[in-house]
């Protein structure tokens, strides 16, 4: 046997050390843009997100909702392949088809109403109204109503809506152009603006309702593709049925697959990638591997970016049951060593997703230092209110449930394949509850401003900056005591446990 050395080791061991901040290292100068597929020196790559973040290929993390509410934050979801074929590509139809218009509801509610009449008029209905105010909130002062044109898809319209698109808005501009709602839709993508055209009955523009806190200097991150106009979607795919799934899934308009496998060190990958290659023009990610040799295999295959990361889901028990897998830091830092190698060797950069373990988000900062290009995460996802999953009360504390792919519950065992029989032989996952934590984007903003801060302190106002800047320590295990609160005692304010 071939004997590793050095203990493998997990985020936690470790921590940035800062560097000298420059003047022009503000959060707002960070540009958080990162390639999802490879592309050669001094290329353009053909597909980047704006946020370094993708949610887990599972079916309690990425369906339909999830995708359309984290590509209009500028990062990407993979639907689960868990699925029949037919499902999982008409939940990335929806995608593609999903537009932000909104038709207003004529009715006889003037701005004296309040909410109340708003809920009347709505259970009288049944329309998926939503009231929009002039601060945003339930109490300001009442400026329309408008319903959803796709109400019917979302499994809690009213209250989904009002969280999506409502709560941060509020009309700051007025103008009656009149013009058709595809021809106020293409102004809104051409001119990157982050607003909703709200429109009357005959489809004509009445006005466009922008958010609180619209910046026009400001470039927002929708995620888009420059073509087509629509949201940008990844789907989830295996070894076993690729044949029947990707052609549905490429018609359907996904914009880049991944083979989501437990282990991606097999020549069933090979084949897959070789099938996807030679008959599609899309990108397609493969693994999951933890070591340079997984890495050469995958690429040499023609993978266009590699997952990294075995055992380490919060979910996941591969490690007790089969004794397989590896610290997620170590896996990253040796596999970004040989990508960095094979992109001097050849010209050709291929993107890193670091998948699995994130349990702060400092974490996310680490991943990207040590080499990562963007994360996948699925417990830090699974706690909104856009994951597919029931929000239920536990005790005194709300929570959503959380299952791995390879639980009984998913029975995923196309992702644990070893050949053989199509059946999961014993569980490799867990099924779970994680606390709820409320809607994507306002916890994403509070994620993304620690990463954006971070980054400053290490003097880097990009994600290769960081890479190439970042100084990293080990931690002993009692310097970790010293990094929390210690020595104090914490007042209890009385708050927790809600
Ligand atoms: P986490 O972000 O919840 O820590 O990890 C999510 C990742 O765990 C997924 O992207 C996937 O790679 C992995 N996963 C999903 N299901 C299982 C399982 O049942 C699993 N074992 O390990």
């Amino acid at each position: 046997a071939k004997y590793y050395t050095e203990p493998s080791r997990t985020f936690s061991e470790y921590l940035l050390i800062p560097n000298l901040t420059r003047r022009e290292c503000t959060t707002e100068r960070v540009s958080l843009r990162t390639p999802i597929s490879k592309y050669g020196r001094g290329e353009q790559p053909r597909l980047s997100l704006n946020i370094p973040f993708s949610s887990a290929v599972m079916q309690s993390v990425s369906d339909n909702a999830m995708a359309v509410a984290l590509a209009r934050s500028g990062g990407i979801s993979f639907i689960f392949g868990s699925q029949p074929v037919a499902e999982q590509a008409s939940m990335v139809g929806k995608v593609k088809s999903f537009k932000a218009g909104f038709v207003a509801s004529r009715s006889n509610l003037t701005p004296d109403h309040t909410l109340a009449d708003v809920k009347a008029l709505k259970a009288s209905t049944g329309h998926s109204t939503v009231a929009i105010t002039d601060d945003g909130s339930p109490r300001g002062k009442l400026l329309g109503i408008v319903t959803s044109r796709d109400y019917r898809d979302s499994r809690d319209p009213s209250d989904k809506q009002i969280r999506e698109f409502m709560t941060p808005y509020a009309s700051l501009v007025c103008g009656r152009s009149g013009i058709s709602l595809p021809e106020a839709n293409d102004l809104i993508w051409e001119h990157k603006l982050n607003c909703l055209p709200i429109v009357d009955e005959t489809q004509r523009l009445e006005h466009l309702v922008f958010r609180k806190d619209y910046d026009a200097h400001k470039e927002y991150p929708l995620q888009l593709l420059d073509a087509n106009k629509s949201y940008v979607v990844g789907a989830g795919i295996n070894t076993r049925d690729y044949e029947e799934r990707v052609p549905a899934l490429v018609a359907a308009g996904a914009d880049i697959l991944v083979i989501d496998a437990s282990d991606g060190y097999s020549e069933w990958q090979r084949d897959t990638i070789e099938y996807v290659k030679a008959n599609f023009d899309i990108p397609i990610g493969a693994g999951n591997i933890v070591d340079r040799e997984g890495f050469r295999y995958l690429v040499d295959a023609g993978a266009d970016f590699v997952k990294v990361g075995i055992g380490g889901g919060s979910i996941c028990i591969t490690r007790e049951q089969k004794g397989i897998g590896r610290g997620q830091a170590s896996a990253l830092i040796e596999v970004a060593e040989e990508r960095d190698r094979y992109y001097q060797e050849t010209g050709i950069y291929v993107p890193l997703c670091s998948d699995g373990g994130i349990v702060h988000d400092y974490h996310i900062t680490l991943a990207l230092a040590m080499g990562a290009d963007f994360v996948m995460m699925g417990r830090y996802f699974a706690r909104f209110d856009e994951s597919p999953t029931r929000k239920l009360k536990v005790g005194n504390n709300f929570v959503k449930e959380f299952w791995g792919e390879g639980s009984n519950r998913a029975r995923n065992w196309q992702r644990y394949d070893s050949g053989g029989k199509e059946n999961l032989l014993f569980e490799e996952g867990v099924d779970s509850y994680v606390p709820y934590a409320g809607g994507l984007q306002e916890n994403l903003d509070k994620t993304l401003g620690k990463i954006k801060s971070t980054m400053c302190n290490c003097g880097a106002i990009s994600i290769p900056e960081l890479q190439r800047e970042a100084r990293i320590t080990l931690v002993s295990a009692t310097s970790l005591v010293e990094g929390g609160a210690h020595d104090v005692m914490i007042k209890d304010t009385g708050l927790s446990g809600d």
